[in-house]
């Protein structure tokens, strides 16, 4: 598969494509952005999930171009200018954390978020929280940097990691992403939902925003309302879909 991967990624840029899954405030209903998500559609093996190909690009030293792919899709989907579209909606990338001190990534993303700019929305970078314990200094000047440039810095997958409360405080962060697997168990023990209030605790002393993924089912969208988490993710709402068949739920009917 490693082979492959850096094949593709070489000499078959077509068989990359991004899908895109809506994010919701869950107070209203109404959408809040989208997180954009890499597919990778390989002749022999199938569609390959990017929980595989990721690390296999981080390992083999081929996350810049694997990034490169995604900006490109997003630069073809994303139109000129605003038209019709709903203002203010936020679009998520997932960085990997090995890259934000690579020197190359500022440049490689610049015309992604000035697309965004350009369509009156707001560019997000979700970092996974496991990775995030190791940002050293020149990583962490890098998302200060990133955040007096407008992009908005989120904590993906947070509650498997292990970030120290002390240490939160310290990273130049706006949003915390709880994982799905808290989310999951949401409505069976109250257990869980004291995890999740807990965490809804935290990022409000420390002014974060909260965004719940993975929401599947009623009672879990209930619930987190009900604890008053800011905005939500899951196939309940929305399953990651093409730019092209989000269309109609991105536009002002007003
Ligand atoms: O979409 P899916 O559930 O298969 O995603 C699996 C994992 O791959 C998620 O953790 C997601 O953040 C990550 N991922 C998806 N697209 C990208 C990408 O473009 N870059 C990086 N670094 N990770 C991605
Ligand atoms: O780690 P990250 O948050 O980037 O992972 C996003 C992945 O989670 C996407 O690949 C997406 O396909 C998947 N996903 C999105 N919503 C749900 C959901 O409701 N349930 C499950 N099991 N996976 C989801
Ligand atoms: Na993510
Ligand atoms: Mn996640």
């Amino acid at each position: 598969l490693s082979e492959a991967l850096i094949a593709s990624l070489k000499t078959a840029p077509e068989e990359f494509r991004v899908v895109y899954q809506p994010q919701y405030h869950l107070a209203s209903g109404q959408i809040a952005g989208l997180e954009a998500l890499l597919r990778w559609d390989h002749p022999e093996f199938g569609s390959v999930s990017p929980s595989d190909f990721v690390p296999i690009a981080e390992h083999r030293g081929h996350i810049h171009e694997l990034t490169g792919h995604l900006v490109r899709c997003l630069l073809a989907d994303l139109p000129q200018s605003p038209g019709r579209l709903l203002p203010g909606l936020r679009l998520a990338i997932n960085i990997s954390a090995r890259q934000i001190t690579d020197s190359r990534l500022e440049a490689l993303l610049k015309p992604l978020f000035q697309r965004i700019g350009g369509i009156g929305w707001l560019p997000e970078i979700e970092i996974t929280e496991t990775h995030l314990m190791h940002l050293s200094v020149p990583c962490l000047d890098r998302l200060r940097e990133f955040g007096r440039q407008g992009v908005i810095v989120a904590i993906d997958d947070f509650g498997t990691g292990y970030s120290s409360l002390a240490y939160l405080h310290t990273l130049p962060v706006h949003v915390l992403k709880i994982d799905r697997q808290f989310i999951q168990r949401l409505g069976e023990k109250s257990r869980d939902s004291r995890i999740v209030s807990a965490i809804l605790g935290i990022a409000d002393a420390l002014e974060l925003e909260v965004v719940a993924e993975g929401i599947e089912h009623e009672e879990q969208y209930r619930k987190l309302r009900e604890l008053k988490c800011h905005r939500g993710q899951g196939y309940l709402m929305a399953r990651p879909a093409s730019w092209h068949s989000l269309n109609g739920a991105l536009i002002d009917q007003h």
